[in-house]
């Protein structure tokens, strides 16, 4: 026994119903995004047995996924609807599907309560609709939050047409889970022509990119409570708060952007203290000892992002961290009880 539950935080799921809803996305060519074609292209057109995998994992919630969960001690999955989620179809099969999605994940919670929680899927191309599914999720469905995987169709959360999410999120005092997508549109022509647009580096580019975007829309100072939980430790961004304030700080004072003007804080404060960072895929002595004495000891989480990376040496990695006892425990389960409320 040991002496934490090791919580998972950015575990993915999907609906058979939505893989079927990509395959025609992809077929019919209505939503012709370079992103999506490179990464669904591949996870739905690829009969390996590695990729069969994963789609097997992935839309299974129940005797394959806890058998997974013992073989690697992992005592509870924060579940979330796989990137790009339904950030990819038009606003009403969108908001359809993000209430089915929610359901499904809801009946295995239900199932498993001691073994499951979910954030809610939303579709931004609604705001007030996402408000609302959101609410749904937290007040009648038992959800922790909301999962919100980067650009929806192009666009960024720091346009306040969006806020209305942000504001039911704080009024409903949960985290955004702000996961990675492949770069958007405008950007992603130069990842792609190196295989980079994914998980090896795009999708950090891409999340980096939305964090600072929504950072220096001065969203923090209109929701203070806001909290957002960024993945992949950070998505780079602990490594640049110094030049990102330096930076920043000089660019207000020579008023170069009407867009970049003077916020509360410094964009540090921001990412220290209305943001967590989970370990999904850095499984990494260095990297996870250099964000927790940056951000601090409650700041980071453990996640997994199974089924992408379900290796199960990497959880030795994390049980094996030369911190105490009671930082680990807030590593694998504190720290996320409290950012969830579990
Ligand atoms: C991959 C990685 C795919 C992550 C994901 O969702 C994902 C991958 C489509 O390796 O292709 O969530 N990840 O978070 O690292
Ligand atoms: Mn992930």
């Amino acid at each position: 026994m040991t002496a934490y539950q090791r919580i998972a935080t950015e575990e993915a799921f999907a609906p058979p119903e939505i893989l079927d809803h990509y395959r025609t996305l992809l077929q019919d060519g209505s939503y012709d995004d370079p992103g999506f074609r490179s990464l669904c292209g591949f996870y739905l057109g690829n009969p390996s047995p590695r990729i069969t995998d994963v789609i097997a994992r992935m839309t299974d919630l129940g005797d394959l996924r806890l058998k997974d969960m013992d073989d690697t001690g992992i005592a509870r999955q924060i579940l979330s609807l796989t990137s790009p989620g339904v950030q990819v179809f038009d606003a009403p099969l969108a908001m359809a599907l993000a209430r089915s999605s929610n359901d499904f994940m809801v009946a295995a919670i239900r199932k498993y309560p001691d073994r499951f929680s979910g954030l809610a899927a939303i579709a931004p191309q609604d705001p007030a609709a996402a408000a609302q599914e959101l609410e749904r999720g937290v007040r009648s469905l038992g959800l922790k939050g909301a999962i919100v995987n980067s650009h929806t169709r192009g666009e960024y959360l720091d346009d306040q047409k969006f806020w209305p999410i942000f504001e039911a999120a704080e009024a409903l005092d949960v985290p955004v889970y702000l996961h990675p997508n492949t770069p958007s549109r405008a950007m992603i022509a130069p990842f792609i022509e190196r295989g980079l647009d994914g998980a090896i580096f795009g999708f950090a580019v891409e999340t980096g990119l939305h964090v600072l975007r929504l950072i220096l829309s001065g969203v923090f100072d209109r929701f203070p409570r806001l909290k957002l939980v960024i993945g992949h430790l950070g998505e780079g961004l602990p490594y640049w708060l110094f030049r990102i304030d330096f930076m920043h700080n000089r660019m207000v004072a020579a008023n170069r952007y009407a867009s970049v003007q003077k916020l509360q804080r410094k964009p540090s404060d921001y990412i220290r203290e209305n943001i967590y960072v989970t370990t999904s895929g850095m499984a990494w002595e260095p990297p996870i000892l250099y964000a927790q004495s940056v951000l601090g000891m409650d700041r980071v989480l453990y996640a997994m992002d199974y089924p992408y990376q379900f290796v199960p040496e990497e959880v030795a990695v994390t049980d094996n961290l030369p911190i105490n006892d009671n930082d680990k425990k807030k590593l694998y389960q504190s720290n996320a009880e409290k950012v969830f409320n579990l």
